[in-house]
């Protein structure tokens, strides 16, 4: 097949998916057509099978604000054309559903095209259960939805709130996260060795939390949690990632007087070795529609206490692959946190199943469920 994807190209989750799904699929001998504003994060260096097109847009002084969504329709109209696609997936719907929607009633318009090109539209979280629901968004969102050939959910819970939220009764498949769980996996060789000794020299425990440091991530929480947690178990906090609560979270370290034993890492390439020095993963969100970062954590054998939330007990099980609480009972987290970290029983059983649970997600299970769903939605 002749796959057109299009996604936000930065760090993020749906980015993340979308990127490595069109990397699955090249490697599936499927040719992947990115189209976006810049190139893919996780794509640099990856060559096969893959092209990418860059969204130009116009900045004239008129256009207070810049055209992206038309600027993207015409470049997904043009590419499909000349690369004769078979198909375009729309990650994220805000405002690449709309633009697909655009793109497709162009073609079809065209007396000289024959094929007719479908697109399917693939939900993420915060494109439904936060800012599709603005009311500047919602009306276009349910239409872009409604019209698109295909919709998935990465969860059973984003399916469920999308169909509730925007009174949409159309078929959404859900299609889950997924991982390379050869290249997620817990290592144990000199460069792992050296980075635990730097980050924990007395053999402290880990813990680790990952994301954008949004509001909703609650990632004071996680200082909180780490907080009690110290006071029981000799260890250290690794906070992964950046974004808008990053200097709050550094004001409460140093306000607990903690910050010593906080390493605050910024955005990394480096997570795979990160994770595999973990003893525990902390996810206390508001809002989750899965938690890629949950699963990737879990690859890497490592348990997850998590909020109950969203998605994130779709893949969490409590008392299996790690604990659940709800969102904000930072009492209950830190308990959890204790009792997985003082009994190394326990934390073994955890452990293996966290990695278990994560290869249920595998790319080899997930990646032909969105192959399947193309041919399906192709064949009408
Ligand atoms: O919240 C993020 O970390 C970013 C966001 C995105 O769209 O880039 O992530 C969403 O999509 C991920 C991939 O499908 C999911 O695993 C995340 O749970 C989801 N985030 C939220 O729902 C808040």
């Amino acid at each position: 097949m002749k796959i057109g994807i299009t996604c936000y190209p930065t760090y993020g989750g749906s980015g993340v998916v979308a990127t490595e799904l069109g990397k699955a699929l090249a490697l599936r001998g499927h040719e992947v057509h990115f189209i976006s504003y810049a190139m893919p994060t996780r794509l640099n260096g990856y060559v096969d099978n893959i092209f990418y097109h860059e969204v130009e847009i116009n900045n004239y002084p008129l256009f207070e604000f810049p055209l992206y969504s038309i600027a993207l329709s015409s470049k997904m109209v043009e590419v499909t054309k000349f690369y004769d696609l078979d198909i375009l997936h729309a990650h994220y719907a805000i405002p690449h559903a709309t633009s697909a929607y655009l793109a497709r009633e162009i073609l079809k318009s065209d007396t000289n095209n024959v094929k007719d090109i479908k697109f399917i539209t693939t939900l993420h979280g915060t494109d439904i259960t936060l800012t599709g629901l603005e009311p500047s968004f919602l009306p276009t969102m349910k239409f872009s939805i409604e019209k698109s050939d295909g919709v998935t959910a990465v969860s059973k819970f984003l399916k469920d709130k999308t169909q509730q939220q925007y009174k949409i009764d159309k078929e959404i498949e859900v299609i889950h996260n997924f991982i390379d769980i050869e290249k997620y996996k817990r290592q144990d060789d000199e460069k792992t060795k050296c980075f635990k000794k730097n980050f924990a020299p007395n053999g402290e425990k880990i813990l680790v939390h990952t994301s954008n440091f949004r509001a909703l991530k609650r990632v004071q929480d996680v200082i909180k949690i780490y907080n009690e947690v110290r006071e029981t178990v000799d260890s250290k906090l690794i906070l992964i990632g950046d974004g808008p609560e990053r200097s709050d979270c550094e004001r409460l370290g140093r306000e607990l007087g903690i910050s010593e034993d906080i390493k605050f890492m910024g955005k990394q390439d480096a997570l795979v070795e990160l994770l595999s020095i973990a003893d525990l993963f902390i996810i206390p969100s508001q809002s989750e529609s899965f938690g890629l970062s949950a699963l990737e954590a879990m690859s890497c054998s490592v348990p997850v206490i998590s909020s109950s939330v969203g998605g994130l007990p779709e893949l969490n099980h409590h008392g299996e692959t790690g604990y659940i609480a709800e969102i904000g009972d930072v009492e209950r987290m830190a308990k959890y946190a204790i009792e997985i970290l003082t009994n190394e029983k326990r934390y073994g059983i955890l452990s293996k199943n966290a990695r278990k649970r994560a290869e249920e997600f595998s790319e080899e299970i997930i990646v032909p469920q969105y192959e399947a769903f193309y041919e399906k939605i192709i064949a009408g």
